[in-house]
């Protein structure tokens, strides 16, 4: 079969084209956030208090969100993280809000971590002063971080595997194929 034959050929090759990856390859870099604590966050509750979570997004998607401290407006979270970043010139966003129950979360500030500004393969603390943008002058406290940016140690490798893949997929996608002969062409691939 046609099918099978283009099949096997590809495989016999030692390497696949990286050029049959979907282009630009994603995943360039990797970004370590150590979310540790905030200072000084903004009063949203009646009780002179605030519920404070932190919410990062990349490129408009939520990416984290921490756990929520009740009660506090310096909250220790020490958490962490690891994003997978395409593109250094999307900013990540940093948003606080007070949560309440059963009403709409308060807003408590954001801030813009800049990727392309941060030196690379180092972990470097920051303090990220916290704004409303609709009130430029409230003093809102700020975050701190940790955060570590480092580029994908072979950058073609994660792309070639994911072509491989996605070759495999549509190839066996694109056969009807019997238990048997699937599992034959599975052997070919591994071999
Ligand atoms: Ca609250």
């Amino acid at each position: 079969r046609a099918v099978r034959y283009r099949y096997r050929s590809s495989c016999s090759h030692p390497s696949v084209d990286p050029s049959e990856a979907a282009s630009p390859p994603p995943g360039m870099y990797k970004l370590e956030i150590e979310l540790k604590r905030g200072h000084n966050l903004a009063i949203r509750d009646r009780g002179g208090s605030s519920d404070p979570y932190v919410k990062f997004k990349l490129a408009g998607k939520e990416v984290f969100r921490s756990k929520t401290i009740h009660k506090n407006l310096n909250p220790v979270w020490d958490e962490k993280t690891t994003l997978i970043v395409d593109s250094l010139s999307e900013p990540l966003y940093v948003k606080v809000f007070d949560y309440d129950f059963g009403l709409q979360d308060d807003f408590m500030g954001s801030a813009f971590l800049y990727l392309e500004s941060l030196e690379q393969q180092r972990t470097i603390p920051l303090t990220l002063v916290l704004k409303d943008p609709q009130l430029p002058n409230e003093d809102l406290g700020s975050l701190e971080l940790a955060v570590t940016l480092t580029p994908k140690s072979s950058p073609m490798e994660e792309p070639r595997d994911t072509a491989v893949c996605t070759h495999i997929l549509c190839q066996i996608r694109s056969m009807s194929l019997s238990a048997r002969d699937f599992f034959c062409n599975v052997r070919h691939l591994i071999n």
